[in-house]
């Protein structure tokens, strides 16, 4: 026994003499002990962590936003003693300040982007050691984001690591946070010109003479060079160390030859050669240049930038997330064919830059200077600081060539009815002053690449001239969804083309709401459908297709994700995803792929609507099918169809029997097959068993119900032996929208179900046979302006005026079974109200509204046989 203890020591020191000779990363994510402002209860948790993961998605604009606390003691060894030991954060949200052993060690602004603590001074050896980090995520004039369309979830959200390194080591504590810059001011296919510059600190108490060295790696991993230098460093010291290097025939980095360089940097005792510190960066070998006649163009090649946009947060987790879930996103980013992304207005978790690079991904990366600035030093200086931390961190990838500076900076501005226009006009001033500022320093540490900013749909921008200060420009344009008219968006195009010949123009941000539980196959703008969502980004891809002055864009957004204040079909999400915020995948994801991959790719649409609901065997149902051939074979039940593909879209109109369909279709290299059902409306009635018929009333879209299943098909008009309305008209809170209204329906998830519906309705009918039915109507008081705050519906369509309490009487097949029902009196405003009537019938179930005052308004209608 005693010879296995002995045994097992002779291993640990081996081991920490090979760790003691470089530094030490260990990541120190597990088992601390939270607790907040909102709730002192400790509880263990590990980071990453937020804890707004759940209540940004329960109460709304209510989440928490205040200090949080993690605590936990770290034992120091003796062997620290000639050490220096680092905190290093990838990101906490929004103010961090460290303590150990009640010593304020210090504190870091801004959400997004890394900083590093030298906690040595503070560590008692042999002893246990209280780290606390508080974390603050209180709204503050001074720190961006003031205000945006995404959640400011609090807490220490990216990892965490303890770094112990030798005295004499790489700098840590700067805004770099130890990185090494490497930089290559000149690239073409026969060489590259690179620089290393490397910061070396001396923390101990003797002058030290030193070598520091960098290794260079090509992508096959082979070293092919050593850069040497003798340094001497007095005590205290810090010294800027450089290098440069020629590369012949350079491997070029782009998004079909993602080729990486490493560099290894060292510094070792001069004397003795033992290496003291080590640190790594990966590199690539690319230029670009854009302009307005040829587009981007990376490595004497032109290439149109297509991608998108991508939000950090998922389901459950609020931005709280392993790196496994950023490497998943970008790896779905790039199978739908992507070549280019903007990290949405912050810069995301260093992994991402890290998968960017090696998947091939572009990037625009921006800091979260978005809808509004604060007129004081301290904001200014918090965004240029901002901006020097996200380039100097991520300096080295060669995926990122543009470096954003702001977002829709006067959209707070233009919707603002109370402020004066000498306050605009300050506004104004400030927010070019910070541009200039941004754009000054982003071209001080990285004249090589663009600067970049996006807008709103606003003339503004043009006039302050603040659209003139970055190299390009990125417009977030919504037409066809905040603005009318999907073709006003090339004409939007042509005429900023015309007066700004020379200016690049990039579309930053497109897109429509999208929920994969509404289907249609006659979209409009606002119901949510996939097939609006389709509609809308198969126009914008056609015309930006078209022009190349523009040179890029990137779709608003990858994934749905949370916003805290958004009614939209789903509360407190937006849904302009091409994936849910669960990351399934909308029908648009596979859009992309057929318009974007090079190798064949094939796809029936509609995994979300598989029951199709024609009115009989003459009417036609429409099949969708993906794909990037010429012409595509649908076999339905072993007939074959063939249709030419047309902007990657197939389309076949089949008339197909009730029943169960299989579809496979292929372009001759690769299929795709998928199952749907079909039942003729003029049967549901005569069929109608204990499953019921369900009606989404007043509405033009199918609305499945995740829970149960159940789909409640798009609303129709009374006809003698069927079903359907009598009198009433779709009840829209706005006019363009066919939304119905925009509110958060309490009490059910089926939010869209409630959402619309008909008003001045008169009458329900069904053409049932003799029996026993159980009939449930679905009702949500509407009039209750609960959205009209939210700039981002920037529609000038005027509200419907609210009309006030309404009270109704329904009376079936003659009989009052509710009187005077007043939904917003018995019920509340924008409650999910259902009530269900047993009848008996000899031929017919007739549902009549009696109005009392206001209109009668219906959601839902649900028959079923007992
Ligand atoms: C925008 C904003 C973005 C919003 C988006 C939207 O223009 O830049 O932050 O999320 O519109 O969905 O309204």
């Amino acid at each position: 026994m005693k010879f296995y203890y002995l045994y097992l020591f002779a291993i640990a020191s081996i081991w920490n003499f090979n760790l003691t000779a470089q530094r030490n990363i260990q990541s120190i994510n597990s088992a601390w002990e939270f607790s907040s402002e909102k709730n002192n209860k400790t509880q263990i948790i590990s980071i990453p962590h937020t804890w707004n993961a759940e209540d940004a998605f329960r109460d709304g604009k209510e989440y928490f936003r205040g200090k949080g606390t993690y605590k936990k003691t770290i034992f120091a060894p003796q062997g620290w003693k000639q050490k220096r030991i680092f905190l290093k954060f990838e990101g906490s949200n929004q103010i961090t300040s460290v303590f150990v052993n009640d010593d304020k060690i210090g504190e870091h602004r801004g959400g997004y982007t890394g900083f590093v603590f030298d906690i040595s001074e503070a560590l008692k050896l042999s002893k246990e050691n209280e780290i606390r980090i508080q974390v603050d995520n209180t709204h503050h004039t001074d720190i961006p984001p003031l205000d945006a369309d995404f959640n400011f979830y609090g807490g220490i959200y990216r990892d965490l690591q303890l770094i112990i390194t030798d005295e004499i080591h790489f700098e840590l504590e700067n805004e770099a946070t130890g990185n090494m810059l490497i930089k290559t001011p000149e690239v073409s296919a026969d060489k590259a010109l690179v620089s290393f510059k490397t910061k070396i600190v001396n923390h101990s108490n003797a002058t030290k003479n030193l070598q520091v060295s960098v290794d260079i790696f090509n992508p096959g991993k082979q070293k092919i060079e050593t850069l040497i230098k003798k340094i001497k460093l007095s005590k205290g010291e810090t010294k800027t160390v450089d290098f440069s290097s020629k590369i012949n025939k350079p491997e070029l980095w782009s998004p079909n030859f993602p080729n990486l360089y490493e560099a290894i940097a060292k510094i070792s005792e001069e004397s003795s050669k033992k290496v003291l510190d080590e640190i790594d960066s990966r590199f690539g070998l690319r230029w670009f240049e854009v302009s307005t006649e040829k587009g981007f163009v990376l490595n004497g090649e032109p290439i149109k930038l297509i991608g998108v946009n991508r939000h950090q947060d998922f389901e459950n987790l609020g931005n709280a997330l392993p790196n496994k879930l950023h490497r998943s996103d970008y790896k779905a980013i790039k199978e739908m064919g992507a070549n280019v992304i903007r990290t949405a207005h912050y810069p995301q978790d260093p992994e991402v830059y890290k998968i960017c690079d090696e998947l091939g991904l572009l990037v625009w990366t921006e800091v979260p200077v978005i809808n509004d600035v604060t007129d004081t030093d301290a904001y200014h200086e918090v965004s240029l600081k901002m901006q020097r931390e996200q380039i100097l961190q991520f300096y080295n990838h060669p995926s990122i060539v543009m470096w954003g500076l702001m977002n829709e900076i006067f959209i707070r501005l233009v919707f603002n009815n109370k402020m004066t226009d000498e306050e605009k006009e300050a506004k104004i001033q400030t927010s070019v002053e910070l541009a200039k500022k941004l754009e000054q320093e982003t071209k001080k540490l990285d004249p090589a690449r663009l600067s970049v900013m996006a807008l709103h749909e606003n003339e503004l921008y043009n006039e302050s001239g603040i659209a003139d200060i970055p190299d390009v420009i990125g417009w977030n344009l919504y037409f066809g969804w905040y603005s009318p008219g999907l073709e006003n968006f090339g004409a939007f195009l042509d005429e900023q083309y015309r007066r700004y010949p020379d200016r690049p123009l990039f579309i930053s941000e497109y897109g429509p709401g999208a929920d994969s539980r509404i289907q249609t196959d006659d979209p409009k703008a606002w119901d949510y459908s996939e097939a609006y969502q389709l509609k809308l980004h198969k126009s914008y891809l056609n015309q930006v297709q078209k022009r190349n002055f523009v040179f890029g864009m990137t779709a608003w957004n990858f994934a749905d994700f949370g916003s805290s204040f958004r009614q939209d079909s789903r509360p407190y999400i937006n849904q302009k995803g091409l994936v849910n915020i669960d990351r399934t995948k909308k029908d648009i994801y596979h859009y992309y792929q057929a318009r974007l991959l090079e190798e064949p790719f094939i796809y029936i649409a509609g995994k979300n609507h598989q029951k199709r609901y024609p009115k009989d065997e003459n009417d036609n149902l429409i099949i969708t099918v993906f794909s990037n051939a010429n012409e595509v074979i649908l076999n339905v039940n072993d007939t074959e169809f063939t249709s030419g593909v047309e902007d990657g879209i197939a389309i076949f109109k089949l008339s197909l029997p009730e029943g169960n369909h299989q579809l496979v279709a292929t372009d001759g290299w690769v299929s795709h097959t998928r199952e749907i059902q079909v039942k003729f409306r003029k049967n549901l009635v005569p069929e109608i068993d204990d499953n019921g018929l369900l009606v989404n009333v007043g509405t033009h879209v199918n609305f499945t119900d995740e829970i149960t299943g159940e789909i409640w098909i798009s609303d129709q008009k009374y006809k003698e032996g069927s079903f359907g309305f009598m009198g009433g008209s779709v009840y829209q809170k706005s006019s363009s929208k066919f939304q119905g209204t925009a509110s958060d329906i309490q009490g059910t998830e089926n939010d869209p179900l409630y959402q619309t519906m008909r008003e001045g309705i008169k009458a329900y009918n069904f053409d049932v046979e003799k029996g026993k039915y159980r009939i449930t109507l679905l009702f949500a008081e509407p009039d209750f302006n609960a959205s009209e705050e939210n700039i981002y519906n920037l529609s000038e369509a005027k509200k419907k005026k609210t009309t006030g309490l309404r009270s109704f009487d329904v009376k079936i097949n003659g009989e009052t079974l509710s009187k005077d029902l007043n939904l917003a009196r018995d019920y509340g405003r924008i409650q999910a109200v259902e009530i269900s009537y047993e009848v008996k019938t000899e031929n017919k179930i007739s549902v009549e509204f009696g109005e009392n005052s206001g209109k009668a308004l219906l959601s839902g209608i649900k028959i079923e046989k007992l």
